[in-house]
């Protein structure tokens, strides 16, 4: 071969190798522009956001990589790349990172970040080669990761293979949550709901960064918790439901199993017990706890009129009982509060309600709780750490707000998913108004009640009564999409949150929750896409 010949030879494999790099995805960036619309439409909207415009690709290569592992980071990994699998078909892997980064990967770690001291703050950094996603807790993780979900192409939420490029608009955020406690409650007493309906709520409001999960456990029409040393609670006074037909309970492993859940979600779980009224079905099984002359022996009841009923606080024997209660159920609660309810207490006399929460506010610290109850409480002698919930009545908040009490915040008129959209929403209840996605999503926690502010306030709570709703796809519907509303309110920061630009972000997240298979309420004040 004479040098010419060589030469060309040379020149002609070097141009085949860059090439042959130039189709590997791995070796070379082609950094084609993204639309970082996706960062932009975020619910709850994060704190601060970065575009930058160019995408990251999930491949069928790509490894969850961690920073340790100890088992949150890793169960963290797994959720994660099942969570993907579905619609992707990736086999994620989920491995220890080495000291290099290697492209096309997601680097998961724990530890220190420079921006907030936050428990659940999070940063998350994405660039053409790597999603970067680090947190102090294994919580502020979980936050992160709905980020990015919400970050990916809708189709990540189907549970059947999609084939599609799963890219994400590249950028940073730096994110944390304005409010401690962000909420929902499920009452299971008005209609019984057992552990599926349970954990797909769960999911749901995981996915918009809740943390709490209250279940209203026990009213006048059922009780919903086996309690063994009081077994006919549940078999006689959770037989039945509002309207007649057949109640139901959970066992106390179905509430451990649904602690459990709502843990690896980093979502707690409240357990409310209802008292000293909205007891009638309490009352029906052991007719010791009462003492009304007018009705010695109550029975059952399913109608939905309440305010009638009260636990005899006179009797020693109906502490006994409490105890039990509150003792049985926090032993299976991870979490440290105990709602003790307290609210419409109309047949207690006032004196007699008083002494009553000042008393039951003991057995659950007792018991190494914390206790939470309705408005009412704030008109008793509060213990330094009780927290009250307030619904409707502003100056029972303030009592409690002046005895150093914190607040949750679920005003009836704003914050009830059981009232009615509008006059012709089927489901619901209208007596604290029509409850609009623009008026749900207008307000501001911190300024709803003359005496108390933000610094009062430990949270937002949305709960969801049901004497109306009887199963999960009315829960879905009379839940979405104010909930996303009530997310945002409890996450986002309030400076810039607004109707306008919210109902456009809104709009947009319609086809998420269509993919995630929510029946929601398609209202017309949003521009559904
Ligand atoms: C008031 S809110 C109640 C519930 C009802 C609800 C219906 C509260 C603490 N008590 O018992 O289910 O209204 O909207």
């Amino acid at each position: 071969m004479n040098y010419f010949k060589l030469k060309y030879t040379f020149f002609f494999l070097l141009i085949a190798f860059i090439n042959c790099n130039n189709i590997n995805p791995r070796s070379k960036k082609l950094s084609v522009p993204f639309s970082s619309a996706s960062l932009q439409n975020i619910i709850p909207k994060p704190v601060e956001i970065t575009a930058t415009g160019f995408a990251f690709e999930l491949t069928n290569e790509t490894t969850i990589f961690l920073n340790d592992t100890t088992s949150a980071l890793l169960e963290l990994g797994h959720y994660f790349s099942k969570k993907l699998k579905p619609a992707t078909g990736f086999p994620l892997k989920v491995a220890l990172a080495s000291e290099d980064h290697e492209s096309g990967n997601i680097y998961l770690s724990l530890g220190k970040i420079d921006s907030v001291t936050n428990e659940e703050a999070y940063e998350l950094h994405i660039t053409e080669d790597s999603v970067s996603l680090k947190a102090f807790t294994a919580a502020g993780l979980f936050r992160g990761m709905q980020t990015i979900r919400q970050l990916l192409p809708i189709e990540i939420e189907s549970d059947s293979l999609q084939h599609m490029p799963w890219q994400i608009a590249t950028g940073k955020i730096k994110d944390y949550p304005s409010y401690e406690m962000r909420g929902a409650m499920l009452d299971i007493a008005r209609h019984f709901f057992g552990v599926e309906d349970i954990k797909r709520y769960i999911d749901l409001i995981s996915f918009y960064k809740m943390n709490v999960f209250h279940l209203h456990l026990s009213d006048d029409q059922g009780w919903r918790i086996e309690i063994k040393k009081w077994p006919k609670l549940t078999t006689h006074g959770g037989s039945t439901k509002v309207g007649g037909g057949k109640g139901g309970y959970l066992t106390q492993e179905q509430y451990k199993d649904i602690v459990q859940y709502a843990s690896e979600k980093y979502i707690t779980v409240i357990p409310e017990i209802d008292m000293p009224g909205h007891t009638n079905a309490a009352l029906a099984s052991y007719p010791i706890l009462n003492c009304d002359p007018k009705n010695p022996k109550p029975k059952v009841y399913t109608g939905m009129r309440v305010g009638f009923s009260t636990l005899c606080t006179s009797n020693e024997k109906v502490y006994a009982f409490i105890d039990d209660v509150i003792g049985e159920i926090s032993a299976i609660t991870s979490g440290k509060y105990f709602h003790i309810g307290g609210d419409e207490s109309h047949a207690t006399n006032k004196k007699d309600y008083i002494k009553f929460i000042n008393r039951v506010q003991g057995i659950v610290k007792k018991h190494g709780k914390q206790t939470i109850g309705w408005d009412e409480i704030g008109l008793s002698t509060l213990q330094p750490n009780s927290i009250v919930q307030y619904w409707a009545n502003g100056i029972n908040s303030v009592k409690a707000v002046r005895q150093g009490a914190k607040i949750i915040m679920s005003p009836a008129k704003k914050a009830y998913l059981d009232m009615k959209y509008n006059t012709s929403t089927k489901i619901g209840l209208d007596w604290a108004g029509y409850i609009e996605i623009d008026n749900a999503y207008n307000w501001n926690p911190a300024t709803l009640e003359k005496g108390i502010s933000k610094e009062n306030i430990i949270g937002v709570e949305a709960p969801l009564w049901t004497e109306t709703v009887k199963n999960i796809k009315e829960i879905e519907y009379m839940a979405f999409p104010r909930i996303l509303g009530y997310a945002e309110i409890g996450w986002s920061q309030e400076a810039g949150r607004n109707w306008d630009e919210y109902k456009m972000r809104l709009g947009k997240h319609g086809k998420r929750m269509k993919a995630m298979n929510i029946n929601f309420y398609k209202s017309s004040k949003v521009p559904w896409e």
